[in-house]
């Protein structure tokens, strides 16, 4: 007969390949040396035509950051890869990390999305990784209007549209996600990329917000899809804590209306709130200077003083990434999402 501690064992061995995020320069990634197993993939920031595997945007950098990319690394032993439709996936059976870029048919965004996380589900399905953890979103000309309703409001409408009729829930249990506008011409159309898993994440509300998949119409006729953050069994007894795009958003309304300052500083609020609320859901304990935060600045000239103030809240945060990006509605001047790794399980 089995022992209580060996069984206990067993179950510790099932935990899945351990899952690691490395934040790597140009250099870093072309050497190889940092990565210490096998790379799901990655987003790359500022890196122009030469990506080299990664999924690029070309971001434009400021306040003197640096080319980088945020690689998801796995501890498992081989990768699969594979195309489902739009969609370029790689897995080791346990992690999934993919990407797609569609060009976009003219007036017809809301149409685009739902394609994209048609191809999206298909893709979780045929690669065995069918929960996803974290999604990130670009589209050009987010706040432009689309005929009558803004694309990112179109946008909206097709991304819900796809969880439903893919039998995924679009509220309770929606994936951390980012939605930003881009400006390059560089790819043109949707590019999603996406981290999923085989065991669905824990969702993380923010008590200080209404959830997003909540939002009244004010906001759009359809509300987006994503929870403010996902808490998720990283394997090797640590605990992921994946952070949605966050803004001067209190309640379901913008706060601080031309004030970047002060929108950076209600966004400081609204992580620290996300966090509190995620050490509810786990034993792993966050902080926000633990935090790999990437910024999203809408104009570049309000670059200095972001930084400043993320500087003076948090000096780990001296150097945090700022890129130029649109955030997803106009009053919005700045948004900042994260990650991390802690030692936990989920409660
Ligand atoms: C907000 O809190 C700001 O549509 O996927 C943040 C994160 C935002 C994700 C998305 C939008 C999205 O509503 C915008």
């Amino acid at each position: 007969m089995k022992h209580v501690d060996d069984l206990s064992r067993e179950t510790h061995l099932r935990v899945p390949n351990a899952l690691r995020a490395c934040r790597l320069s140009p250099t870093e990634w072309r050497e190889g040396q940092r990565q210490e197993g096998l790379v799901l993939g990655g987003l790359a920031w500022g890196w122009g035509g030469d990506s080299s595997g990664l999924a690029a945007l070309d971001t434009p950098l400021l306040v003197s950051t640096c080319p980088f990319a945020d690689v998801w690394v796995t501890q498992g032993d081989a990768l699969r890869c594979g195309q489902s439709g739009s969609v370029r996936w790689q897995t080791d059976g346990q992690w999934a990390f993919g990407q797609l870029n569609l060009p976009e048919a003219d007036g017809a965004l809301e149409q685009t999305a739902y394609r994209a996380y048609r191809d999206l589900f298909a893709a979780l399905d045929d690669c065995g990784c069918p929960q996803l953890l974290r999604l990130w979103n670009y589209l050009p000309r987010i706040n432009a209007d689309g005929g009558g309703l803004e694309r990112y409001r179109q946008f909206n409408i097709g991304r819900q549209q796809a969880f439903m009729d893919a039998q995924r829930d679009p509220f309770e249990g929606a994936p951390a996600a980012c939605a930003l506008g881009t400006a390059g011409p560089t790819l043109g159309g949707l590019s999603v990329r996406f981290l999923a898993g085989r065991v669905a994440p824990r969702p993380v509300e923010n008590p200080r917000q209404v959830p997003a998949y909540r939002y009244s119409r004010t906001y759009g006729p359809r509300a987006p899809t994503f929870s403010r953050a996902a808490l998720a069994d990283a394997g090797g007894g640590r605990l992921a804590l994946l952070v949605s795009g966050t803004a001067s958003i209190v309640g379901e309304h913008t706060v601080h209306h031309d004030d970047v300052v002060a929108q950076t500083l209600e966004t400081l609020r609204n992580l620290q709130a996300v966090i509190d609320s995620a050490h509810q859901g786990g034993s792993a304990r966050y902080t926000l200077g633990g935090l790999q935060p990437t910024v999203y600045v809408r104009h570049a000239a309000d670059a200095v003083a972001v930084r400043q103030v993320l500087a003076q809240a948090e000096p780990a945060w001296r150097d945090a990434p700022c890129v130029q990006a649109d955030i997803c509605r106009a009053d919005l001047l700045v948004e900042i999402e994260a990650h991390a790794f802690a030692p936990g399980a989920l409660l």
